[in-house]
């Protein structure tokens, strides 16, 4: 009997190839809401070595098989078995050479509230199938690993009918399409519906012409114009910076109502959720602009970092996340600010991955077991993915970083790689050894860089420490290579020494700069060079000395962060400080030569998120209300001192003209606001209801709706969205996030309840449960209620939600990963809702493994 008992644990140790190769796939699916027929062939082929092997086809139990044959004959029963997850035909029924497999079956996209395989949104037939989506459609070998080319026939009445490849030819109530790059039938994907397009065309440099279209529905053609941009952007850039050059006929874009996460990049078809196409200054807000054409273009430079060359098995899954992440970031940077782009990516990550570095999820960039994959979309993946790149780039130098590249895709075009070969390329193009910075993707955990420092006869002496504190299964880790970037103030503000790559290899390692005429300060780890936390002994007015002169613009809104963050953490213990903090931010604040982008980021308080995540790192138990206050109160002192100035920036930052998107207004739209919302501390809100009253743009109704939201003043605001919105899906998901987020913290969880009970919390909608559940999770304080009333509205929630939609619930249960850094009321009432979830009979197995990881950092 083969092997048919579910694998609850996968390693990445076991991976064995398939024992077959698929040469072509042909699909013909016939679309109905309740009975959609599939029908599948395919073209196998069994490898040559080795004995006669069964075949395994993954297949969900939602797979009603209709017919089975083997080049046309149906095989004796007893040589098939079939379970809940998959199909076996016994190596006995097999030729031995090339032969086709025919199967049909019958699938309900209707029944479907999972949102993986084939499913329905809002009268949409879409598909989704990264990671295991795929079996859900059909039987078929599930991996990454098994690539081919694809010959598909939708048939349906709707007027739209899609997929991957190019348009080979169509008729009516039908379409076939043919996709010529062997891929994974992960990137496999199917739309149907009334769709309407935006349409656009791009010549390749090569001069490949390619139909661009952006699929809405009808009515949002308007919405739709600022992804064609962006899309045509990306497609450029990718020429320019990286040589990719676009390789099929036409690239398709749909937006759909109800997507388990952002977009999808399906070959030639990607899937968008429509909150990341569909944009008006009306309705959306600058940083929805800036995500929007960051989401197009990640999706877009999947083609090649992805598609083209895409993962051996789902433990590599950084090697195309981490890498397209990277390019993401370096378009953006290239299109608008990169020194404010830079602060805004290391503040995500250090909000998402160090805090699930710091927490029972931690676990490497590749990991190398999981129970669900899905469960390791994370930050970890993605976000620490790209930053373990940077610093290869910083090792390497942009020129070998080039040629690495380069490599990377003449080597491995078409094939499903792995991390190594990903770090092999880089050690043939540059001669480098990488075998210690490989620790970067196999050890969990934020390194500890602790420096101190000696000065003597001119020679300045930096010292670092490095340490990885535990994670769960690695308590011990190697010393790592870590990049630092460091640059030398001299005493009157000038650089002395421009900055310097110093590469620590050792667990504890001195650099000496010698020939120094007075005693400079050190700019450390400009650039955020290594996604580490530095512990170094510096005074406040120092901090203040480099927020003042740093010519690097990370390391100097690093020193305003770091100043920021001493006296919150100090004023979050009852200790009074921030008196150097307030002062120098006044001098940035009104530097009218800064950027003002960069001004606005410096303005803003750190989150208290963040605070939690250092008193945690320093071993203190943050007490969420008492940093509640502290923030407030820093924010009020800030405000008091600086009224004047705030006020004229607010005035003098008003953008006038028609909307436009692009950085520099952006930029001036996030000063303006930062500076509303000190100013609404103390001006009773005055400005933000007159603000919210005449604002033509999302972004500044929705700063001065959270203004509002914060003094318990926003119900009349709150009416007017509505009344004006009511109908717009997208902006009442901002109506129902921002109610929870802004609330007064002992406001918030029955502010949610009472919205939950609302007829239009359609709580299935993936876009409308995140803004609330969400939208609780990110007001620190609320959601971790002392009372434990955050956790129990979370919890009766994601209990709901795993019956319908697995993928979700355990996402958002990732709201409880920080619960064992808190007290011990606190903690208790978490872990009793944790148990009551893990406790159900019927949890999914993505939801079991996040519960159960979780409780188990408790014990
Ligand atoms: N690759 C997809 C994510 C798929 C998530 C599956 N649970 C989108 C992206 O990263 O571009
Ligand atoms: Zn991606």
């Amino acid at each position: 009997m083969p092997q048919t008992k579910p694998q609850p644990v996968q390693y990445l140790a076991d991976y064995r190839p398939y024992p077959f190769t698929l040469a072509e796939t042909r699909l013909d699916v016939t679309l109905a809401p309740r009975d959609t027929r599939v029908r599948a062939e395919l073209d196998l082929v069994p490898a040559l070595t080795g004995a006669a092997r069964d075949l395994v086809l993954d297949g969900g139990a939602g797979l009603r098989l209709l017919a089975l044959t083997i080049d046309g004959v149906a095989p004796s029963e007893d040589h098939v078995t079939r379970t809940d997850e998959r199909l076996t035909i016994h190596a006995a029924a097999l030729p031995r050479g090339p032969f086709t497999l025919a199967t049909e079956v019958a699938i309900d996209p209707a029944d479907n509230t999972a949102f993986e395989g084939l499913y329905l949104s809002g009268g949409i037939f879409c598909t989704q199938c990264e990671a295991e989506g795929f079996r859900h459609i059909t039987f078929y070998p599930d991996r990454p690993d098994v690539m081919t080319t694809f010959r598909v026939t939708v048939r349906s009445d709707l007027p739209v009918l899609l997929s991957n490849g190019n348009p080979v030819a169509s008729g009516d109530g039908w379409a076939e399409w043919h996709d010529p790059w062997p891929k994974p039938c992960y990137l496999f994907a199917l739309v149907a519906g009334d769709l309407v397009a935006v349409s656009d065309r791009f010549t390749t440099r090569s001069g490949r012409p390619v139909d661009l279209n952006v699929w809405v529905r009808p009515g949002d053609q308007d919405r739709a114009g600022f992804a064609m941009e962006s899309l045509i952007k990306s497609m450029k850039w990718d020429e320019e910076v990286y040589g990719r050059e676009y390789d099929l006929d036409v690239f398709n874009i749909v937006a759909v109502e109800d997507f388990n996460m952002g977009a999808m990049e399906n070959k030639g078809l990607n899937i968008f959720n429509s909150k990341l196409v569909l944009a008006s200054p009306e309705t959306a807000t600058d940083t929805d602009y800036e995500r929007i054409e960051a989401v197009i273009a990640h999706e877009y430079f999947h083609n090649w970092t992805g598609n083209r060359i895409t993962c051996r098995d789902w433990f590599q899954l950084c090697l195309k996340e981490g890498l397209t992440v990277f390019r993401d970031q370096q378009f953006t940077s290239d299109l608008r600010s990169a020194a404010v782009k830079r602060v805004e990516d290391v503040q995500t990550l250090r909000a998402r991955q160090f805090r699930e570095d710091q927490g029972p999820l931690a676990h490497p960039p590749r990991p190398d077991r999981y129970e669900e994959i899905n469960n390791f979309y994370t930050a970890t993946v993605y976000e620490k993915g790209a930053e373990v790149i940077g610093m290869l780039k910083t090792l390497v130098g942009d020129e070998g970083y080039r040629r690495a590249l380069d490599l990377y895709f003449d080597r491995h075009d078409g094939d499903a790689a792995t991390i190594e070969d990903w770090l092999k390329v880089f050690e043939d193009a540059t001669g480098r050894d990488l075998s210690q910075f490989s620790r970067w993707y196999t050890d969990a955990g934020t390194p500890i860089l602790e420096m101190s420092e000696t000065w003597q006869d001119g020679t300045l002496t930096l010292t670092f420490a490095q340490s990885t504190p535990p994670t769960p299964g690695q308590p011990d880790k190697p010393a790592r290579v870590i990049p630092i970037a460091v640059g030398l103030i001299g005493p009157n503000g000038d650089e002395v020494v421009p900055t310097r790559i110093l590469e620590m290899t050792e667990a504890r390692q001195s650099f000496a700069f010698d020939g120094l005429g007075a005693r400079p300060v050190a700019s450390v780890l400009r650039g955020f060079s290594a996604p580490v936390m530095v512990r170094r002994d510096l005074d406040d007015a120092t901090r203040a000395f480099l927020l003042a002169h740093d010519s690097d613009p990370f390391a100097r809104w690093e020193a305003g962060r770091e100043l920021a963050l001493s006296a919150l953490t100090e004023l979050a213990q009852g200790r009074d400080a921030g008196a150097d903090y307030v002062e120098a931010i006044g001098a940035l604040a009104a530097d009218g030569s800064a950027d003002p982008a960069f001004r606005a980021l410096c303005l803003n308080l750190p989150g208290e998120e963040e605070i939690a995540i250092r008193l945690a790192a320093q071993g203190i138990t943050p007490d969420p209300d008492a940093i509640h206050d502290a923030r407030g109160n820093l924010a009020r002192r800030m405000t008091l001192t600086h009224q004047e100035l705030l006020s004229d920036i607010y005035d003098d930052m008003a953008v006038t003209g028609p909307y436009s998107p692009d950085a520099d207004a952006a930029a001036r739209r996030s000063l303006r606001i930062a500076s509303l919302g000190l100013l609404g501390r103390i001006d009773g809100g005055e400005r933000a209801e007159v603000l919210f009253g005449i604002a033509g743009n999302m972004t500044e109704r929705m700063a001065a709706l959270a203004v509002l939201l914060r003094l318990g003043q926003g119900d009349a605001a709150l009416q007017v969205l509505l009344d004006q919105f009511g109908g717009n899906r997208l902006v009442m998901d901002k109506w129902f996030s921002i109610q929870v987020m802004a609330a007064p913290p002992q406001n918030a969880a029955r502010i949610a309840r009472d919205l939950a009970a609302r007829d239009d919390f359609d709580w299935k909608n993936p876009n409308r449960f995140r803004a609330l559940l969400g939208g609780l999770a990110a007001n620190h304080a609320g959601f971790h209620a002392a009372d434990g009333s955050g956790y129990d509205f979370t919890a009766d929630w994601l209990i709901r939600m795993d019956a319908a939609n697995p993928q979700i619930a355990a996402r958002m249960s990732t709201a409880f990963e920080t619960w064992p850094r808190y007290d011990a009321e606190r903690r208790a009432h978490a872990r009793a809702a944790l148990e009551r979830i893990a406790s159900l009979e019927g949890l999914s197995r993505n939801t079991r493994e996040m519960v159960s990881r979780m409780i188990a950092a408790g014990r």
